[in-house]
């Protein structure tokens, strides 16, 4: 545990040793009751989003009462967004899972952990011989410490033996990844936060940091240095802060992205210097992007060609330009090429690898990119190719194990191993930190999927979760707070976690329940000799990240503590212009826009948009626990425009009924306002009980797997009063 500087103490305004006191007369923290403040300090990062703020949890007898930023943090200089404010609240929140619970004649009972293990063992065991190791199917998440993914992917892959082994990022950063090996041969966000400050045009799509990466905000405030573009169909928080917003129709980003190279080529607004000496295919590029006339593009995204011309030359004749996208962009079925798309508009410029130039993804959960790095799902751990035998090689050095333990391809996707739970190829499945019931698309597949399956495990914090409902085993985690690891933010900055409480009940960290694991199906000693604990695994992840892009090795536990976090890779990447492609040059992508699958017509004449508010955290297992953040949102509600809403005859707070071709969602609280177009309404994703994922579509992207989330043809009619 430690305990924070006397700096920080300093800065805070307390004494040391009468903290009480001096935190009761500072006037920025008015009255403190004396429950909540605290006698030791742990220093942590944020267990929410990727933004990855520094924090203190304040610890009294033993438990969490405060929360404070951490002020000599280079990410959040002390802030924190209400997320954050209230984490403590959810450490000891009624709702969090203390005991292993196995199904007994239909019903989940308590039992001891031994039996809980040996039977999960033991039923994976049998299918595994009966139905071969591949129909076990393992889905992970972004919210795992990294010391933790690293072992998961281990156990999985080499000691359980499947390959079916993913995570809940396909349904998130899967798009960004496969754009930036598309382009550039490597994931990797190729910037910083401090680039947004440097930049003097920051272009943000289908990005909404008001909501959801709030600490970044302060980054693009308003300035005449600067010009904040923001483009995304709703007129978000992020939209109203912006300077020039871009009200594009769904899914025409693409339009935009290559019109706006269309005019830069054009207006000989590109670096020919640097697309000579760091790029291929340029070319045919320009060729392609020439029919992307501003005419064209106005058409199909419902801008005007006036504000078309005039922010491609904003961006073109910027001395520096940053593009950051999140899910506007990712949630696509043609995600991972949007991606190269906005690739291109920054190589093309030679927006890359410079102070306030970067095309940079903004993950979005905690630790995201620990499991892109260390994961065994999509790739090898450190960034290493499955296909590549020189990459699989170093593992088995480094491991000691035979090379043919090492899969030459990645196994199933999220997305194609609940396709095969339906179909029979996967009977047993294990989930970890993910809730899939409210956040996987087409619930009734997924459905079908959980009811399929032989044997079902759910590892979680809390229980009952509406995933837990369904498990054959119930295994109780540690969660934020309570284990110690590493998480990396969207800036590649590995920041330290450090427990401040003990899990409650029974419930122990994931790392400890790997490891028994590991021992019980008796790969322990070969896989993780002597670990005792996460920074065994760390040590280990030093030595397999050692030279690689993602490289660990360079900075110790200590370090990241006391420096508030390391950035793998500096500040940024790729400044000498050399990529890891075969002839070290970054590929430039013709990039066609599709129309989205799902077209609105006459029956389902809405397009469905979902996501987030700033007060909830994904399916609310957390937030729902957190008074004053479920006070503030206690209910799901639907987005629609005053002129829908007239035609509709539906006034603000009615309720209304969604309906796809697949599902309905009733009784949503209507909203009606200017924020969405006519023809579009937004939900929320949050609410297990309006669960927007009974309507939306299982579509997802060919080469990434990731869902089409933010489109879907819908109709919407007041609920039938009961
Ligand atoms: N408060 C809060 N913060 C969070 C999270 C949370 O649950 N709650 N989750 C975290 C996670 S895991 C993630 S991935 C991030 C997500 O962060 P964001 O991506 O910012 O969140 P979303 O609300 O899912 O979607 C962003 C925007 O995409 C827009 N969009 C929809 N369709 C299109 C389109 O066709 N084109 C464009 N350009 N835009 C479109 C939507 O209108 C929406 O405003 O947030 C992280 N932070
Ligand atoms: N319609 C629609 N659906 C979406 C999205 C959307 O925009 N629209 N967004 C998608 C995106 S980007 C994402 S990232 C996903 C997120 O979807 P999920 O991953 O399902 O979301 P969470 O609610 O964060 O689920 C995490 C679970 O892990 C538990 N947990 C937390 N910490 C720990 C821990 O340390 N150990 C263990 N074992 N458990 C823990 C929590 O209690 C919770 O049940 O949703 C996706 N679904
Ligand atoms: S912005 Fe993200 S990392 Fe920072 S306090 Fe809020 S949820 Fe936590
Ligand atoms: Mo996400």
């Amino acid at each position: 545990m430690s305990k924070f500087s006397t700096s920080i103490r300093r800065k805070l305004g307390f004494d040391t040793r009468k903290s009480e006191y001096a935190f009761q007369k500072d006037p920025r923290v008015g009255h403190i009751s004396a429950s909540r403040v605290a006698d030791t300090w742990v220093k942590t990062t944020c267990g929410y989003c990727s933004v990855g703020c520094g924090m203190l949890v304040g610890v009294r007898d033993g438990k969490a009462v405060t929360v404070r930023g951490n002020p000599d943090h280079s990410v959040n200089h002390g802030k924190l967004c209400p997320k954050g404010q209230s984490e403590h609240h959810i450490l000891t929140a009624p709702g969090r899972a203390t005991q292993p619970l196995l199904r007994k004649k239909g019903k989940l009972v308590p039992v001891p952990w031994d039996e809980a293990l040996d039977t999960m063992v033991e039923r994976i065991g049998s299918i595994q011989q009966k139905y071969g190791n591949n129909s076990l199917g393992v889905v992970g998440t972004g919210q795992l410490v990294t010391e933790e993914v690293y072992t998961l992917g281990k156990l999985v892959q080499l000691g359980f033996r499947t390959r079916n082994n993913d995570g809940n990022t396909t349904l998130c950063m899967a798009s960004a990844v496969s754009g930036y090996k598309l382009s550039f041969g490597s994931d990797g966000p190729p910037g910083s936060y401090e680039d947004m400050e440097a930049a003097d045009v920051v272009l943000l799509i289908g990005s909404n940091i008001a909501d959801n990466h709030p600490i970044l905000c302060q980054r693009v405030e308003r300035s005449s240095e600067r010009t904040l573009i923001v483009v995304d169909p709703r007129v978000t928080k992020t939209a109203m802060m912006a300077d020039i917003h871009l009200p594009v129709k769904p899914r025409s980003d693409i339009a935009l992205i290559n019109g706006i190279a269309h005019i830069l080529i054009r207006e000989g607004l590109i670096d020919s210097s640097y697309i000579e000496q760091h790029t291929t295919g340029f070319e045919e590029f320009a060729a392609y992007v020439s029919t992307f006339t501003p005419q064209h593009v106005a058409q199909v995204t419902g801008l005007n060609e006036e504000t078309i011309l005039k922010v491609a030359l904003l961006y073109g004749r910027a001395k520096a330009a940053f593009i950051g996208w999140t899910m506007g962009v990712n949630h696509s079925t043609q995600g991972a090429v949007t991606v190269t798309a906005i690739n291109n508009l920054a190589l093309i410029t030679g927006n890359i690898g410079r102070a306030g130039a970067a095309p940079f993804s903004i993950t979005g959960q905690c630790n995201a990119m620990g499991t892109r790095e260390t994961g065994f799902t999509s790739s090898l751990p450190g960034y290493r190719k499955f296909e590549d035998a020189a990459h699989r090689e170093d593992l088995a050095r480094i491991w000691n194990i035979d090379i043919e333990r090492i899969p030459t391809a990645r196994g199933l996707a999220y997305p194609d191993i609940i396709e095969g739970a339906v179909s029979g190829k996967i009977k047993a499945l294990w989930f970890i930190a993910t809730n899939p019931v409210v956040s996987f698309p087409n619930y009734s597949v997924l459905e079908q999927a959980l009811r399929s399956v032989e044997f079902l495990v759910v590892q979680d914090g809390f229980h009952p979760t509406p995933t837990s409902d369904f498990a054959d085993l119930v295994l109780p985690a540690a969660i934020w707070g309570e284990k110690e690891g590493t998480y990396t933010n969207s800036e590649r900055r590995v920041g330290k976690v450090n427990r401040a409480v003990a899990p409650p009940g029974d419930a122990r960290t994931d790392f400890d329940i790997f490891l028994d694991l590991a021992a019980r199906i008796g790969v322990r000693e070969e896989l993780f000799p002597n670990w005792k604990t996460t920074h065994d695994a760390f040590l280990e992840w030093q030595r397999v990240s050692a030279g690689r892009m993602c490289d660990y090795s360079k900075f110790t536990w200590q370090q990241i503590e006391d420096e508030n976090g390391a950035q793998w890779g500096g500040k940024r990447l790729y400044e000498d212009g050399i990529f890891p492609t075969s002839d070290g040059k970054a590929r430039l992508h013709c990039v066609p826009c599709d129309p989205f699958v799902e077209q609105p017509n006459s029956e389902y004449n809405f397009i469905l948009n979902t996501g987030r508010t700033v007060e909830h955290w994904h399916t609310r297992t957390k937030t729902s626990q957190v008074a004053m953040l479920e006070s503030m949102v206690p209910n799901a509600w639907l987005e629609m425009n005053p002129e829908d809403a007239k035609r509709l005859n539906l006034k603000s707070h009615d309720r209304v009924t969604v309906t796809s071709r697949r599902s309905n969602v009733k009784n949503l609280e209507l909203r009606i306002t200017g924020i969405v177009a006519p023809g579009q309404v937004f939900m929320p994703f949050h609410f297990s009980e309006s669960n927007s994922n009974l309507v939306t579509l299982g579509a997802f992207d060919p080469i990434s797997r990731e869902p089409n989330f933010k489109q879907c043809a819908v109709r919407v009619e007041r609920s039938a009063t009961h």
